[in-house]
């Protein structure tokens, strides 16, 4: 199947037409640069390095719990989940890895799956369980909760699913789980606050306790939804002292869309980095709430200011820094592949402009408490215009120049909608 994706030689050919002008704008953006004593090559190289994963459940049509809006084409399973992410890591050369899902990503054939991504070259990232949903003909309900349930019974089943998912992802070379748990309540007095975090801690150290060696446990909280009125692990305190409880191969992971619209994120990156428990990011943008939108599509700025703090701990040579990052959207009115190519160009783009920041400079002015120049020279660095950084970057991993005109008319999606008919019952990607 491979042979009918997008070809190589489609990329080089779209490229030839747009080279000489990238080369253009490229050089005419290093010159601005040296002038600010910024070696353009060493920003594209770092840009070029940069990776993100894709949420296999991202390639489907999401939705709300009002509707879903398929389109022509959807994957139907995960083989075919597969073949969507590698055309997005063709065009962008940004997407090396896939994130899985279990059971969305059920398969008996592991070693297939296996095969089938070496095929296509993809890795794979974090495996993410799923205690949220009752699945057919399992004994427990997760109705009242998983991991933290009152009733043993159904802890152990979600424990032994943690377990499980570990199990498979180790076969295919993954080296983190992402605990997510819907787990809370929706009225005050449901649920003894106290007791059901002491359960997640208890249930939380069995799973750990049956991580190889070389693996992460990603802790990612949410402040509300599923649950309405309390969620277990609520916010990055919740989250940090259990990866301090569990011990050193416990990270926090944040989701962009999991906090109160007013909370400063990259203030938590910073002291999580402090910490040394940052493990990982789900990238998306909000404007309300869990909104699962486009990274970047609402609020750049916000998203720049994480990257500034990433960079920073790097500058600041802080140890350790390993982290996951990864795509967590629903994309409900847009074409998944050109949402997920868009997202992952946009992460680029605020790590671009990170590292345009004049850091000698701005410690100066934070020095000297010159608020103003201190925030214009974050600001400069975010209004630069860093475009030919990515595409120069894309272009020397051998990916699109321009990703989405190259996809819109290389006739994919109408390729897929043709040969995979229409499955109504897709489960992935509404949450
Ligand atoms: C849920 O809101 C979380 O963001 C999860 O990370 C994720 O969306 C889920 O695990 C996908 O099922
Ligand atoms: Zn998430
Ligand atoms: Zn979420
Ligand atoms: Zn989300």
């Amino acid at each position: 199947p491979a042979a009918t994706f997008i070809q190589a030689r489609a990329i080089e050919q779209a490229n030839a037409r747009l080279q000489a002008d990238l080369e253009q704008d490229y050089q005419r953006l290093g010159e601005l640069l040296t002038r600010n004593g910024i070696e353009i090559d060493s920003v594209t190289n770092a840009v070029a390095a940069f990776e993100v994963a894709i949420p296999s459940w991202g390639v489907g049509t999401g939705g709300t719990r009002f509707a879903r809006f398929p389109q022509p084409g959807e994957p139907r399973s995960v083989f075919e989940k597969l073949e969507d992410c590698s055309v997005i890591q063709r065009l962008t050369g940004a997407t090396p890895r896939v994130s899985l899902h279990f059971p969305w990503d059920q398969t008996g054939d592991i070693a297939g799956l296996k095969a089938c991504a070496d095929e296509l070259k993809l890795g794979f990232d974090a495996v993410n369980s799923n205690t949220f949903q009752d699945r057919p003909g399992q004994t427990q309900s997760y109705k009242f909760g998983s991991l933290t349930h009152t009733d043993p019974a159904v802890r152990e089943q979600a424990i032994a699913h943690n377990i499980e998912c570990i199990k498979i992802g180790a076969q295919l070379g993954s080296k983190a789980l992402t605990l997510w748990i819907g787990d809370g309540a929706n009225f005050p007095g449901q649920q003894n606050l106290a007791r059901a975090y002491e359960r997640y801690l208890e249930s939380a150290a069995k799973i750990y306790a049956a991580l190889p060696s070389d693996w992460r446990l990603l802790i990612e909280h949410k402040m509300y939804e599923p649950a309405f009125y309390a969620t277990v692990i609520q916010d990055w305190g919740s989250s940090l002292m259990a990866a301090q409880t569990l011990g050193p191969k416990a990270f926090c992971l944040v989701d962009l869309g999991h906090h109160a619209p007013n909370v400063n994120i990259e203030m938590i990156v910073s002291r999580l980095v402090h910490a040394r428990r940052l493990g990982g990011f789900h990238f998306n943008d909000s404007k309300y709430g869990d909104d699962d939108l486009d990274a970047g599509s609402i609020d750049p700025y916000r998203l720049f200011l994480i990257f500034n703090e990433l960079v920073d701990a790097q500058w600041r040579k802080t140890p350790d820094l390993a982290l996951a990052h990864m795509l967590d959207q629903s994309h409900n009115v847009t074409d998944p592949v050109e949402s997920l190519m868009s997202s992952a160009i946009e992460l680029q783009r605020a790590y671009a402009q990170s590292l345009l920041v004049d850091r000698r400079t701005l410690d100066e002015y934070q020095q000297d408490n010159d608020a103003l120049m201190a925030s214009h020279t974050l600001k400069r660095a975010f209004t630069t215009d860093v475009q030919p950084i990515l595409a120069m970057a894309r272009m020397r991993r051998g990916a699109a120049i321009d990703p989405i005109g190259t996809y819109r008319s290389s006739g994919y999606r109408a390729a897929c909608a043709a040969r995979r008919p229409a499955n109504l019952s897709f489960g992935g990607g509404i949450v």
